[in-house]
């Protein structure tokens, strides 16, 4: 995944017509499209196909199985054409380190959760979040998923990792988290769903989040 706009789409629609149509018009605008079950789900795999005409596809399908389970899951979505998928880290080395496997065999990315933007990721997350972070730079995934909604924990995160994994962060904008702040603390990339897909103008939402992460890099 080319780090140019540092934007990632969560396409979190559930129809294909509108999947693509704002797909087609935030191109431009953002570095990889991350689908998960709702899209995935209402419209079946090979959607993502179709939007790989329009940049790298991340499948967030949250993995979260046994090692044999999490390999099955894992070929199947490179196979449909994924260019990432994203795992669970709480289910522990074994099955990362399968994943991981998968994915290098194929060229390919995984993204490990870490912690979760949402409050109940205080519950259980927030205590293991860390932890995670060091098993996934252990095991060399390609990256972790961390919360923009608090940027000190991205921040505390990216001291675990270091530099050779990236950060992905979702919580910008409906959930409350500062795409800028995101990209200070050390993330990678921001995610952004509802913010851009619910929007009367996605180009124009994308393209000003955009010009906001350029500022502070
Ligand atoms: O911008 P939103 O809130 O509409 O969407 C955020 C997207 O990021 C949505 O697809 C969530 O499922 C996802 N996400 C989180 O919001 N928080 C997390 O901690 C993790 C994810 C995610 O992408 O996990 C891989």
């Amino acid at each position: 995944m080319e780090k140019d706009t540092r934007l990632i789409l969560a396409l979190d629609v559930l129809d294909s017509a509108e999947a693509l149509r704002i797909s087609q018009v935030v191109a431009g605008h953002v570095d990889a499209i991350k689908v998960g079950y709702p899209l995935i789900l209402a419209t079946g795999l090979g959607i993502i196909t179709e939007l790989s005409r329009y940049a790298p596809i991340i499948a967030d399908f949250k993995v979260a199985d046994i090692p044999n389970t999490n390999r099955l899951i894992c070929e199947q979505v490179f196979k449909a054409g994924a260019d990432a998928v994203i795992v669970q880290g709480f289910t522990g080395h074994d099955s990362l380190r399968t994943s991981v496997e998968v994915a290098r065999s194929n060229n390919k990315d995984i993204f490990v959760v870490t912690e979760m933007s949402h409050p109940g990721a205080l519950d259980f997350m927030q205590a293991a979040g860390e932890a995670i972070a060091k098993m996934a730079a252990d095991e060399q995934a390609s990256g972790v998923v961390a919360p923009a909604t608090r940027p000190e924990r991205v921040r505390d995160i990216r001291n675990i990792i270091g530099s050779d994994l990236t950060i992905i962060s979702p919580g910008v904008g409906t959930q409350g988290g500062s795409a800028a702040d995101a990209i200070r603390a050390g993330a990678d990339w921001v995610i952004v769903g509802r913010s851009i897909y619910q929007s009367d103008d996605p180009a124009a939402v994308a393209a000003k989040l955009v010009s906001e992460i350029k500022e502070v890099i």
